[in-house]
């Protein structure tokens, strides 16, 4: 996906007024269409499919009203029956609490048409299958709920009011990616944003900036969308480094190197340097910020910047940090990498898919550095073509969103997937994708334990493909007492870093006991000092992310009085309370140090 951020201060303003939303002065073109969104509830797929299961021609597409009182007309969007957009249907209200299925949105807008704008429609992300159409005609189909799409709406977009109604359905299927098992409450809805952009007739579709392998030079890449193409020149420039160059299209593309200028920073986890770049052409200005750095590893190191690092982290879902339902906001970013950042951490594994933008360009900006993953979880189905093309588009779909963010180090094509032939023929798939993309970034896979005796052998072969080799074990919750973990030994088989992608216990806050009874602060406590002591004592341990910053919502969880429908491996509450295994983790990190 491509950011575009122009500066057309007369239509900002205009299109502003009619929709109430408020933009800065020199705002980029994009209109939020956020807000309470009328939306009926559709468990049949009725309003989609007619009672011989055939798509209906008169589907719920539009907002049809009865002209006359003899009028059917079996379906409303009703003002006083809203869902808040973005945000999940899951948890805004009680009735849709374990809702899987369809829903209808529609919302209305207004806009002067100009003839020489163009108008797309653009949503962060909507689970899991998405159906749009505007003013009754479709523009178009998404598959997938973390990933950004967006439709050109040429001829559908009227001056004056349109109406955009949204099928969204979140239903399992085997097919799927995720597939029907998963141990995260798979939330429905339209989960991120949704914007209008206005952009010129011709305009900068997409910019990839990158620092070279040997550091010596930046370069740049861009493709320009233009309706006639044309050999305009484009005007590139990253004014607090002194650099600029005028460079003419070609193809609709452009491509420049700049010799990297000696006074200019890396961006770091300590100093998370990030400079201006804009680029012109004809009236589109791009504007973006980016930061310097190098990562890549050396046998079972991880370099950043050349120099070795420790990788002190936690895992993340996309679960909003002081509320229920899926985290969507900048403010809730704040809150959880603030969590982040006070347990020492200098990494993140945002699991179990691709999170919000706003956690990802955040991160740039405090230096914290990313783990990024796909759904393709357990039991996806390997031996389906349409599930591997899925797998890939989610994949293309989250580098080319993230390509540009020096804080997302690591892309991760899987998590816990059973060995085998097929399984491992499509991750290879998946990596050779993840490199067709971009090779500037370090491939890893959360892979299973294999217990031989007291040996934890690590040798899957899918880690030859890999250049960080993560494995979740859970000694001392799922297996073993935590007390006896001294004793299991662990083998990396691969001269390559090791991370310790997941490891963790289940509290419930508050709840206090023995350090051998389940479901205590205590025994959290005692998987996280034993895990800690002696995962530290591996030679090529270079990271890990224990399961899991806050308590999240899942299906598999019933346990009453105790899970609730919450996975409870959290070392923060539901409530945002902190459990005392934070405060393990956090001592542990703030003395934690490579051995050499
Ligand atoms: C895992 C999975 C994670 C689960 C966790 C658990 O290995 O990767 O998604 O939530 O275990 O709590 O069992």
């Amino acid at each position: 996906m491509k950011i575009l951020k122009v500066c057309f201060l007369y239509q900002v303003l205009f299109i502003s007024i009619i929709l109430g939303v408020s933009t800065s002065l020199c705002a980029q073109q994009k209109i939020s269409l956020n807000g309470n969104w009328p939306f009926i509830t559709d468990p049949f797929d009725n309003g989609y499919f007619n009672y011989r299961l055939q798509p209906r021609s008169d589907g719920y597409f539009e907002d049809k009203k009865p002209s006359s009182p003899r009028d059917l007309i079996e379906y409303e969007f009703s003002d006083k029956h809203t869902l808040m957009v973005p945000g999940d249907w899951n948890s805004q209200r009680d009735d849709l609490f374990f809702y899987e299925g369809t829903v209808w949105y529609k919302k209305d807008f207004s806009i002067k048409k100009e003839v020489n704008k163009r108008y797309f429609l653009r949503f962060g992300a909507a689970n899991y299958k998405t159906r749009v159409y505007l003013n009754g005609n479709k523009l178009g189909e998404h598959e997938g709920g973390f990933t950004p799409f967006e439709f050109e709406l040429g001829e559908n977009i009227q001056n004056g009011k349109n109406t955009l109604v949204v099928y969204v359905n979140n239903d399992r299927h085997p097919d799927f990616v995720p597939t029907v098992n998963t141990d995260w409450w798979n939330y429905g809805g339209i989960t991120r944003d949704v914007e209008l952009w206005v952009r010129p007739k011709n305009f900068i579709e997409d910019v990839r900036v990158n620092l070279s392998k040997n550091g010596k030079s930046i370069q740049v890449e861009l493709k320009v969308n233009q309706l006639e193409g044309k050999n305009g020149i484009v005007k590139i420039s990253f004014p607090e480094l002194g650099l600029k160059e005028e460079v003419t299209i070609q193809d609709n593309r452009a491509k420049v190197s700049f010799n990297f200028p000696k006074k200019t920073k890396r961006w770091d986890i300590n100093e998370p340097n990030l400079y201006t770049f804009t680029a012109k052409y004809e009236s589109d200005t791009y504007t973006d910020t980016f930061g310097f750095r190098t990562i890549e590893t050396q046998h079972t190191d991880i370099l950043l910047n050349g120099k070795s690092i420790l990788l002190k982290g936690i895992s993340i879902h996309e679960e909003a940090p002081l509320r229920d339902g899926r985290a969507w906001s900048r403010d809730d970013a704040k809150i959880l990498l603030q969590w982040a950042k006070n347990l020492g951490c200098n990494y993140v594994r945002l699991a179990h898919y691709p999170h919000n933008e706003h956690i990802v360009k955040l991160a740039d900006e405090i230096g914290m550095l990313v783990w990024s993953e796909i759904p393709v979880y357990w039991t996806i189905n390997w031996e389906s073509e349409v599930t591997l093309a899925n797998a890939k588009n989610q994949l293309a779909e989250m580098i080319e969103r993230d390509k540009n963010r020096a804080s997302v180090i690591i892309w991760s094509v899987a998590n816990e997937t059973p060995r085998g032939d097929a399984r491992l023929h499509f991750l290879k798939e998946l990596i050779a994708e993840v490199k067709k993309h971009d090779t500037t970034r370090l491939i890893s896979a959360a892979t299973e334990i294999h217990y031989d005796g007291k040996k934890q052998i690590i040798d899957d072969t899918l880690g030859h493909y890999l250049d960080i080799i993560g494995l979740n074990e859970y000694f001392g919750w799922y297996g073993g007492k935590p007390e006896d973990m001294h004793s299991i030994s662990f083998i990396n088989t691969f001269d390559k870093p090791l991370i310790i992608s997941e490891f963790g216990a289940g509290a419930l806050f508050g709840n206090h006991g023995k350090k051998d009874q389940r479901w205590t602060e205590e025994y959290q406590v005692n998987v996280y000092e034993n895990q800690v002591k002696n995962l530290q004592k591996i030679p090529s341990l270079r990271g890990m992310s224990p399961w899991i910053l806050k308590d999240f919502r899942s299906p598999r969880r019933p346990l009453y009085g105790i899970q609730d429908w919450y996975n409870r491996k959290g070392l923060v509450s539901e409530r945002g309370e902190k459990k005392a295994a934070f405060f393990i983790l956090r001592d542990f990190y703030n003395s934690w140090e490579l051995k050499k």
